[in-house]
């Protein structure tokens, strides 16, 4: 296992050598953010994220993410073009070094919460998700805490438009048709795909969302089984679904987990959560039998903590702190630490 950190680039306010001083960091999990998607990423700039993090005695191994443009989601004839750069990427990448690249595939959104500020009793404050609050959205006029709003409302429309009648189905063949197109590439760059799984995991404003549970994976390893194609286990996305086993999972994908975000989460309803520190006492994930699936069942890929709480008073981008991501990175090292010293 390889202890990583999510570091935004030069325009993040933690300093590298801050990730550093957390015991048993290997390296920074990063991307180049001034490119818009579907664009290739110079090799300058990739060295100079790679340059920066090993100054500060880092490695960069992983990239999060290299985003896929629509128009393969959409399976528009545009795609091929897409693919084309996306695969320039992949060889980029490789060239620097990276072994991992995460992406996801949710159509228009990436992850979704109603309140990036959630007040807990001890003061401290964490993201979270009120289904009936978001039904109440009007996707067409949209505001979302901490989505990024790369769409004009006119864009947003014209691309949700685009999606009308979009069927489960076709997602997943336009998924599988990206991925067939870039297996040889990742196979000449020596880099694994790392699917992310949706946040939350079940269709947004109706819109598809394909990758929620254990069928799903099932499904895509079976019309995709080059070893390429591989998983980001995200406990935070996963966990939200109740109908997801996470230990039972993480066990049998064991050997497709190339990278794992390790999170917790607590339920306030059958569909509502908010976020909490990583120890599994504090919330519905139990971080420490999906620890031990993965260690059990040979996993030898990248973690990271993920989405902390605000603590101390630090007024950091929501979810990603400082301090609670390192108490996380401590916590997950020690469990880590544990359970494969019992298994010797
Ligand atoms: C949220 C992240 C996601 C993730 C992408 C991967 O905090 O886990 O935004 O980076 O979905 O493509």
């Amino acid at each position: 296992m390889k202890m990583t950190f999510r570091w935004y680039g030069e325009k993040d306010c933690i300093p590298l050598n801050y990730i550093k001083q957390i015991q048993g960091m290997t390296g920074v999990v990063t991307a180049v953010y001034d490119v818009p998607v579907g664009e290739v990423w110079s090799l300058e700039s990739l060295k100079r994220l790679k340059e920066l993090a090993n100054a500060a005695d880092l490695e960069m191994e992983v990239i999060e993410s290299v985003p896929v443009h629509e128009d393969i989601k959409l399976g528009k004839p545009t795609r091929d073009k897409y693919i084309e750069a996306y695969k320039q990427n992949i060889i980029n990448c490789g060239k620097v070094g990276v072994k991992c690249i995460c992406y996801n595939f949710m159509p228009v959104f990436d992850w979704l919460r109603t309140d990036l500020y959630f007040k807990h009793k001890d003061g401290s404050t964490s993201l979270s998700y009120c289904h009936d609050t978001l039904l109440k959205l009007d996707p067409k006029n949209l505001h979302l805490p901490g989505w990024d709003e790369s769409y004009s409302m006119d864009e947003l429309n014209k691309l949700l438009a685009e999606y009308e009648g979009m069927t489960h189905e076709q997602l997943f063949e336009n998924l599988v048709y990206f991925l067939n197109a870039i297996m040889p590439a990742c196979d000449e760059a020596g880099i694994n795909m790392a699917i992310h799984p949706d946040d939350p995991p079940w269709d947004m404003f109706d819109l598809p969302r394909i990758i929620c549970r254990e069928e799903d994976y099932d499904r895509l390893f079976a019309a995709v089984p080059d070893k390429h194609n591989g998983i980001t286990f995200c406990t935070g996305s996963l966990g939200a679904g109740r109908f997801n086993d996470l230990p039972k999972m993480a066990a049998k994908y064991a050997d497709r987990i190339y990278f794992a975000h390790l999170r917790q989460l607590k339920y306030m309803g059958d569909i509502d959560f908010y976020e909490n520190g990583h120890n599994t006492a504090y919330g519905n994930v139990d971080i420490y039998s999906i620890v031990k699936a993965l260690v059990e069942n040979g996993f030898d890929g990248y973690v990271r903590p993920d989405h902390g709480r605000n603590v101390w008073g630090e007024d950091a981008k929501p979810g990603y702190g400082l301090y609670d991501r390192a108490m996380g990175a401590c916590y997950l090292s020690g469990l880590f630490e544990a359970v494969e010293k019992d298994r010797k």
